[in-house]
């Protein structure tokens, strides 16, 4: 099984970038890759898209050097396992609150004895033309990273950093800043001292610390990348088209 850039990555502190696909169709997801984002991640948590939308969106990015990457639905051992086998190769988990949580989605992400995956032929192996060697080399090549969104999770932060298989943390500011009262106010200083915390906690536990750069102008990204953060993502695709789509016709109609 080839070595998973963005997990290699994820742990050894290098950044990489990547963006969000909202839309679940193979067109959106080839013009992104064609871009050169190091990977893109299909929001299942947030749309409608479902397995066979994952699918297409995966083979849109084969061959196009964009690492697939999956927002699950929800932090399900199903939810995980089919993605998983349609060819994802990293989850982000979302809501995870606690050690307990943090550990469920590792061993739904990771083949026995580490975790409860199950053993089937599917497109991830190729369709089994691959079965030994992926079955050998996926619970080292699969990224598990598990989403900090809520006030519970800041507190929790070590502890979930401790759970073996989590390879990083990714920052929800928009649950976040819902979780502390404030919604939408992702630029409330309980919210930066909230990501600070959260930044510093990875540093000292060796992963990665994410982080949506959901509009991503000069300066959000620029904040991301000096605030520690080395697991980005920037934009949605539904953003690029909004925001492109507005300017130009701005232009026009002025
Ligand atoms: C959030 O801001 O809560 C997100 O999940 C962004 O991806
Ligand atoms: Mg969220």
């Amino acid at each position: 099984m080839k070595p998973n850039p963005v997990r290699q990555a994820l742990l050894a502190g290098r950044v990489t970038i990547g963006t969000w696909i909202q839309i679940g169709h193979p067109t959106v997801a080839e013009v992104l890759a064609n871009a050169g984002f190091d990977w893109i991640a299909a929001d299942c948590e947030h749309t409608d898209m479902g397995l066979a939308e994952f699918a297409a969106v995966a083979r849109g990015l084969h061959g196009r050097g964009s690492i697939p990457l999956v927002r699950v639905r929800e932090n399900d051992t199903l939810a995980i396992r089919q993605m998983l086998d349609l060819g994802a190769m990293g989850v982000i988990v979302p809501l995870v609150n606690t050690p307990e949580d943090a550990a469920r989605a590792v061993r739904a992400a990771k083949y026995p004895p580490a975790g409860v995956r199950g053993f089937a032929f599917h497109r991830g192996n190729n369709w089994g033309v691959d079965f030994a060697d992926y079955a050998a080399g996926a619970n080292d090549q699969i990224a598990v990273v598990v989403m900090i969104e809520s006030k519970e999770a800041v507190e929790n932060i070590d502890a979930i950093l401790a759970v073996e298989g989590v390879d990083g943390v990714f920052i929800g500011p928009y649950d976040m800043s819902g979780s502390y009262g404030i919604p939408g106010q992702t630029g409330d200083p309980i919210i930066q001292n909230a990501c600070a915390r959260v930044v510093a906690a990875c540093r000292k536990a060796g992963k990665a610390a994410g982080m949506h750069v959901v509009i991503p102008t000069p300066e959000a990204i620029a904040k991301a990348v000096a605030d520690g953060f080395t697991f980005l993502a920037l934009g949605v695709d539904t953003v690029f088209l909004d925001r492109a789509a507005r300017s130009a016709l701005a232009v026009a109609r002025g």
